[in-house]
């Protein structure tokens, strides 16, 4: 198709931007992790990844996108990351990525060539990546683990696999959507799944992150209810890396 054209001679013209978001540690309150977000320069216009990761998917392109994100969010984050060990980066990665078999070797040839800790690297996957999951899909995971990079289940609570299972997955971290989160609200702060969701995830040792806080409500009663991290458009919203700055003055 025209996209999937687009998006090939894009890819091979580095036309694939990345956007990062701040995503805050709760108390004491600093940016210690950012979000790595692709963006594509089509046309005079900044395309969001709802309109092509899909197609992407389909055509297998998104092997290519995801292998430049990870290589441009080495490249543009580098230097900041290299400033404190406790800093990281989290990059999305496509259940259609972690079917080639070569993932793995290909993630860990990017990060030594550019340097990078992999202790400060996040792959967030979602829940459909262990639902119809190979074992290999699974063993390049625990290799990746096993190297230092951590592996964030990212739009948790969203899925269709029950909280029960959290325990098996291998994971560190757990993403809570942004759905659970918009529902708290001034005045209507009887939240049992959301709470029970975190209370669930810390207690199996993993960290916490609420995504997409708008209100700083929200952000008080997920900090109250011990998320570790929160993100969303109240701290920033995903900006280039040229306006890493602005994002970094954030704060709760
Ligand atoms: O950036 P935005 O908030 O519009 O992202 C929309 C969706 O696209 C999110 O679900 C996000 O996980 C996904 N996404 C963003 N960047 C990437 C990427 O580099 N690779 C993959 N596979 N998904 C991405
Ligand atoms: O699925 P994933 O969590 O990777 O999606 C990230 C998406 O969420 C990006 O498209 C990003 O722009 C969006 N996002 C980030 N913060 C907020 C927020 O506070 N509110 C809303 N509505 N979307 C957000
Ligand atoms: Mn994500
Ligand atoms: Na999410």
């Amino acid at each position: 198709t025209q996209l999937t054209a687009g998006l090939r001679q894009s890819v091979e013209l580095g036309q694939i931007a990345v956007h990062y978001q701040p995503v805050v540690s709760a108390g004491p309150d600093e940016v210690l992790q950012f979000e790595a977000l692709v963006r594509w320069n089509w046309q005079g216009e900044l395309m969001a990844p709802d309109n092509f990761i899909t197609t992407a998917e389909r055509s297998g392109m998104i092997r290519e996108i995801g292998a430049e994100v990870l290589r441009r969010t080495c490249l543009e984050l580098g230097p900041w990351l290299a400033g404190d060990p406790r800093r990281s980066v989290a990059v999305n990665v496509s259940g259609v990525q972690l079917q080639r078999r070569d993932f793995a070797e290909q993630v860990m040839d990017t990060i030594k060539s550019s340097g990078l800790d992999p202790r400060q690297l996040v792959l967030e996957v979602t829940e459909s990546v262990f639902f119809d999951a190979h074992s290999h899909v699974i063993a390049q995971l625990e290799t990746l683990r096993a190297a230092g990079i951590r592996v964030a289940l990212d739009d948790f609570g969203t899925g269709y696999s029950s909280l029960g299972r959290l325990q098996e997955l291998p994971v560190d971290i757990v993403k809570i959507d942004r759905s659970f989160v918009s529902m708290v609200v001034t005045g209507a702060e009887k939240l049992p799944i959301l709470t029970s969701m975190i209370h669930m995830a810390k207690s199996l040792g993993l960290q916490v992150t609420a995504e997409g806080i708008e209100t700083s409500a929200q952000a008080r009663f997920l900090m109250e209810h011990h998320c570790d991290a929160l993100q969303g458009f109240l701290f920033s919203r995903p900006r280039p890396a040229t306006e890493l700055e602005h994002a970094l003055r954030t704060s709760v």
